[in-house]
């Protein structure tokens, strides 16, 4: 099969209905997928040796997995070589780097000990996001961190925020690139509460308090997650969808929303979400997970709401306006694969959504030809978008779907299975 010749033929087959593929491809290599660090070792990080608590689940022990900052580092350059377009590298506190055995707690934590972390993105023309880690530590009380009703408690974890955003600013002052702080807690209720302001008015007071920690705005963008619920915490969480979102608002100056997708009850769409929020904010945040009936962190693959979430985002001209971050965590398969399949799929996702020729269907829409918008619209879902996907792959150096599995089944053989010894 020639795929040049194929990609010339589509290429004039976008141009008779407007769409440039040589502008879509090359904007694509310059948007900024932050790809998620706790991929590479089921979020256990460096920090510690108990247990992920927060509400969040691994499930699997597929063999292989990163067990030092050196293996996780190699695995991320194997990710970055299997997959297209432009990275951010996001990083949780909880991978710190401690070198000597110099431990120091999550309050306490310095820019040094994320001294690698830079290099790398160096390496790699890269930015960093960030994330203070509110989980798996004993000073998790009750289930509760920056909500406690214990001012020790709350003190540790505001401190761990401010420390986090003087560790982001770090980062972008050294990579030149903002970075995006996100704040999640798993706080929250297994049972039901008999207060549930309290918890909130404490979380709003300390995020406050967090985000009193000077920092530039075009530099350091923090952003407060919400969720429904977690598992152990079913009943009731602090950071609820309308908390963040109100936190959000009332702080747009500091402060943006950050949107999960698994993290709604299940017939909700973030996709529908990003086009209410876009009428308010000029910019936020997205986790892309794909959630298999409560959040359970599955790969993110080239399904109909992921296409969808890129779709709106693409069709508002909001690609530039959104943080948009991977999070997911398999334990049960390759984590190589893992990684390179979900991003990929978000990069399928956002290609997909530059093919559409968007204005030509909200013409139909607004003139409510919508029977012909119905039909034009599963027309489009034929379009040979596998042509300029190719192409475009090929342009960034990146191994074509059908040669992708070879390539995890080689650095399986020739490294991961050389772990675990
Ligand atoms: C948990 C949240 C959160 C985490 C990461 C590890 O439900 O989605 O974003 O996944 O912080
Ligand atoms: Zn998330």
């Amino acid at each position: 099969m020639d795929l040049s010749r194929r990609y010339e033929e589509t290429k004039e087959f976008y141009k008779s209905i407007g769409i440039d593929t040589e502008a879509v491809i090359e904007k694509l290599k310059t948007v900024p997928v932050a790809l998620h660090c706790w991929q590479g070792d089921d979020v256990t990080g460096f920090d510690h040796d108990g247990p992920l608590t927060g509400g969040i689940q691994t499930t699997g022990n597929y063999p292989g997995k990163a067990r030092n900052y050196e293996e996780l580092f190699a695995d991320i350059q194997k990710v970055i070589d299997l997959t297209p377009g432009m990275k951010k590298i996001n990083v949780h506190a909880s991978y710190a780097i401690f070198e000597d055995g110099k431990f120091a707690d999550r309050d306490a934590l310095k820019p040094e000990h994320f001294k690698k972390w830079v290099e790398l993105a160096k390496k790699n023309n890269m930015g960093l996001d960030f994330n203070p880690t509110y989980f798996s530590h004993p000073l998790v009380k009750d289930g509760l961190t920056l909500s406690s009703p214990d001012d020790e408690v709350r003190r540790f974890w505001i401190e761990h925020g401010k420390a986090c955003i003087r560790i982001s600013n770090y980062f972008a002052e050294e990579t030149g690139i903002p970075c995006v702080m996100n704040i999640w807690t798993g706080d929250g209720f297994k049972d039901i509460p008999a207060d549930r302001m309290g918890p909130r008015k404490r979380y709003k007071e300390s995020i406050e308090e967090i985000l009193s920690e000077p920092y530039d705005f075009n530099k350091v963008k923090p952003c407060v997650e919400s969720k429904v619920f977690g598992i152990g915490v079913e009943s009731y969480t602090v950071g609820s969808a309308e908390f963040t979102l109100s936190f959000a608002a009332a702080h747009k100056d500091k402060c943006m929303p950050l949107m999960d997708n698994g993290h709604y009850h299940p017939t909700e769409v973030v996709s529908d979400k990003i086009p209410a929020l876009l009428c308010f904010f000029d910019e936020f945040a997205l986790h892309i997970t794909r959630p298999v009936r409560w959040d359970s962190d599955h790969v993110v693959l080239f399904d109909d709401e992921t296409k969808e979430m890129a779709k709106e985002i693409v069709r508002n001209g909001a690609i530039d306006k959104i943080n948009m971050a991977l999070d997911f965590f398999d334990a049960s398969i390759n984590r190589i694969s893992a990684w390179s399949v979900g991003f990929r799929s978000w990069q399928k996702a956002l290609l997909n959504a530059m093919l559409i020729p968007s204005e030509e269907l909200k013409r139909l829409q607004d003139e409510n030809r919508l029977t012909e918008l119905m039909v034009k619209q599963e027309e489009i879902k034929f379009y040979p978008v596998e042509d300029v996907w190719n192409e475009y792959l090929k342009r960034c150096n990146a191994p074509l779907d059908s040669e992708l599995f070879a390539e995890i089944d080689k650095y399986e053989r020739d490294v991961l299975s050389k772990r675990n010894a």
